[in-house]
C-alpha cells in the first residue's frame, strides 16, 4: 500500500534529520508510535473493516510498524555511537608526551650538618647516642650537676609537659642533647666514646634562637683521657667539616656545672670571608666527677672530657647564613640552593 510505503518512508526521513539530540528523536517516535501517532490512528481504524480485509490490512500495518521501530532502533544506536565518539576524541590522551616529572626532594641544611658531623665522628670510633626527646628532670638536670634552684630549671626557660611520669616526676623536652649521653653512659662500660645529636628545646625566640634547635654532643670518658685528647678531637672535627686545615681552635676558660674546668672553643679560618676573626662554636670542658658518678662510674678510675656544639651554627658558620630564622621558614629558594 503506497501511502504505508509512504508513512515508513516520512518515519525513517525524521528520524535521520535528529543530529543530536535525544528528546527531538523521542517526539519524531511519538508522531509515528505514539498515543495519537499516525500507525496507532492506522490499527485504531481497523475496527471498521470487515474481518477478512481486517487481517490483511493489519498484517501490512504491522509490517509498516516493525520497520519504523527497527529505524528508529538504528536511529538511536547511531546517535549514541556519534555520542561516545564524540566523547572520546574529547577526551582523548596522548600518551606518547613527556610525563610532568617529579618535583625532588632535598636534605634540609641542618640534617646535612647532622649526617656530616655523625660520618666525622664515626670514622675517628665514636659511636653515636639516641634517646628521647621528653626527658625527666633527674636525667635532663640533677644527673649533669645544675642545682635545683638553676634559672635553666624554670618554667621560663624549659617547657614542662602537662602531668607526670609513672614515678610522679615532672616530665619536660630536653634542653639539650646531654641526657642521651647520660643515658649511654649508664647503660654502656668504659672506654664511653659517643656523640649524641639531636633536637633540643628551649623558651627562646629572636634572630640567633629558635625555641627547638639542634645540638651535637661528644662525651669520651676512659681511664686517661685529657684536654689534649679533647683539642685533637675538635682540631680534627671543625678541619673536616670546613674542609679546611687553614684553620685555628683557641679554648677559652669557661664555666657549666657540668664540666670542670670548662672551656669556650673558638675558632678561626686563615682564609675566606671570616678570615682572621675568632667565632665561637662549641662548649667544652673535663666531665665533673659528679656527674662521672651519676654514669655510675668512679670518678677516681674515670675521667675525660664533653663538648657541645649548636648544628644551627655548625650550618650557618660553613654556609654563610646569617639569620637562624631561615633554616624553619620552609622557602624554597632558601632551602633549594644547599641541594
Ligand atoms: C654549650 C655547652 C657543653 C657539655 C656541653 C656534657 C655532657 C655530659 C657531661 C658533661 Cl653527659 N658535659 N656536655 C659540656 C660542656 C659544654 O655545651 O653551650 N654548647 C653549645
Amino acid at each position: 500500500m503506497d501511502s504505508l510505503e509512504q508513512l515508513v518512508a516520512s518515519a525513517v526521513q525524521d528520524f535521520d534529520a535528529v543530529k543530536d539530540d535525544a528528546a527531538a528523536l523521542e517526539n519524531a517516535k511519538a508522531k509515528y508510535l505514539g498515543k495519537t501517532g499516525q500507525i496507532t490512528e492506522l490499527m485504531k481504524g481497523l475496527g471498521k473493516l470487515d474481518p477478512e480485509a481486517r487481517k490483511a490490512q493489519g498484517a501490512l500495518i504491522n509490517a509498516a510498524k516493525g520497520r519504523i521501530e527497527a529505524a528508529l532502533t538504528a536511529r538511536r544506536d547511531a546517535l549514541a555511537d556519534a555520542q561516545m565518539q564524540a566523547r572520546l576524541n574529547a577526551e582523548a590522551i596522548d600518551v606518547s608526551l613527556p610525563g610532568r616529572g617529579r618535583a625532588g626532594g632535598g636534605i634540609h641544611p641542618v640534617m646535612r650538618t647532622w649526617e656530616r658531623v655523625e660520618a666525622i665522628f664515626r670514622s675517628i670510633g665514636f659511636d653515636v647516642a639516641d634517646g628521647p626527646e621528653i626527658e625527666n628532670d633527674w636525667t635532663n638536670f640533677t644527673a649533669l650537676n645544675s642545682p635545683e634552684n638553676h634559672p635553666a630549671r624554670s618554667m621560663q626557660d624549659t617547657f614542662y609537659i602537662e602531668g607526670n611520669d609513672s614515678e610522679g616526676k615532672p616530665l619536660l623536652l630536653r634542653t639539650h642533647t646531654s641526657p642521651m649521653q647520660v643515658r649511654y653512659a649508664r647503660s654502656h662500660t668504659p672506654p664511653i666514646k659517643v656523640i649524641a645529636p639531636g633536637r633540643t628545646y628551649r623558651v627562646d625566640s629572636d634572630a640567633t634562637h629558635s625555641p627547638m634547635f639542634h645540638q651535637v654532643e661528644g662525651l669520651w670518658i676512659a681511664e686517661n683521657i685529657s684536654f689534649a685528647d679533647l683539642k685533637g678531637v675538635y682540631l680534627n672535627f671543625v678541619k673536616a667539616f670546613f674542609e679546611t686545615d687553614d684553620l685555628q681552635v683557641r679554648f677559652r676558660p669557661s664555666y657549666f656545672p657540668f664540666t670542670e674546668p670548662s672551656a669556650e672553643i673558638d675558632i678561626a679560618f686563615g682564609s675566606g670571608p671570616l678570615k682572621g676573626r675568632w667565632l665561637e662554636i662549641s662548649g667544652s670542658g673535663q666531665v665533673h666527677p659528679s656527674v662521672v658518678r651519676n654514669f655510675g662510674l668512679d670518678p677516681e678510675k674515670y675521667i675525660g672530657f664533653a663538648f657541645g656544639s649548636g648544628l644551627e651554627r655548625l650550618t650557618m658558620l660553613r654556609y654563610g647564613v646569617s639569620d637562624l630564622r631561615l633554616f624553619y621558614e620552609g622557602d624554597l629558594r632558601f632551602l633549594k640552593q644547599f641541594n
